[in-house]
């Protein structure tokens, strides 16, 4: 398989973790969609990343389509329970966690692509504010869990991925946020995480 874009966008590094965890090989093939319009295009009708190529050739785009058909492959192990409230659970949590990568990715867009004198200030605290809010809903399900503990139920899921790229990306995307403070519960478990091989390959400083 081939899993196309780079790990300083969470969508991308949830998708290349999930792969890690799922003891699933692949090549990175890195692709910057603002500077390779032809090469993320090749892969992405909507020129963005993560792409991952199947060893058949098919091409899936966005990361949730890609997460989704991982799960279906690895059946019995998905990181999403396969129905029920379970399923439901885990798929809220998840939501929770690309929003907030959503709302900090808004704010690093708005900030990168205007000048500043441009820059929408009531829009980025917007972002900001919904950010910091769905990374503290997430801290309220990590302090339950306690120091061993996972965001649902007594192993890994896709919650737990998500929300660890999450944060990752909100501390390095929005540092004057503070989220490591603003979310305590939420910050052990993503220390705990990221100390792992699964997470520590897909490091955007990797
Ligand atoms: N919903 C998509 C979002 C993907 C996305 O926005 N990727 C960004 C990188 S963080 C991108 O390719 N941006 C280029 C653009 O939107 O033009 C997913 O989950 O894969």
């Amino acid at each position: 398989m081939k899993l196309y874009g780079r790990y300083l966008s969470p969508f991308v590094r949830r998708v290349a973790t999930t792969l890690n965890v799922m003891d699933q090989p692949f090549e990175q093939v890195q692709v910057a969609p603002f500077d390779e319009w032809d090469k993320a295009l090749s892969v992405n009708p909507v020129v963005r990343i993560p792409a991952l190529e199947l060893d058949d050739g098919d091409v899936l785009i966005d990361s949730t389509t890609i997460l989704d058909s991982l799960d279906e492959q690895a059946g019995a192990n998905a990181l999403v329970p396969q129905n029920g409230k379970e399923r439901r659970d885990v798929l809220k949590l998840v939501a929770i966690a690309v929003g907030a990568m959503e709302k900090s990715v808004n704010s690093a867009y708005e900030l990168r692509f205007h000048p500043k004198e441009k820059v929408a200030e009531d829009w980025v605290e917007r972002c900001d504010n919904q950010t910091v809010s769905a990374l503290q809903a997430l801290d309220a399900h990590a302090a339950k869990a306690g120091p061993d503990g996972w965001l649902y139920g007594s192993s890994m899921t896709q919650a737990d991925i998500s929300a660890t790229v999450a944060f990752t990306f909100a501390t390095l995307a929005r540092p004057k946020l503070g989220v490591a403070e603003k979310a305590p519960n939420l910050a052990k478990l993503v220390a705990r995480l990221e100390a792992t091989d699964a997470f520590k390959q897909t490091h955007p400083s990797a």
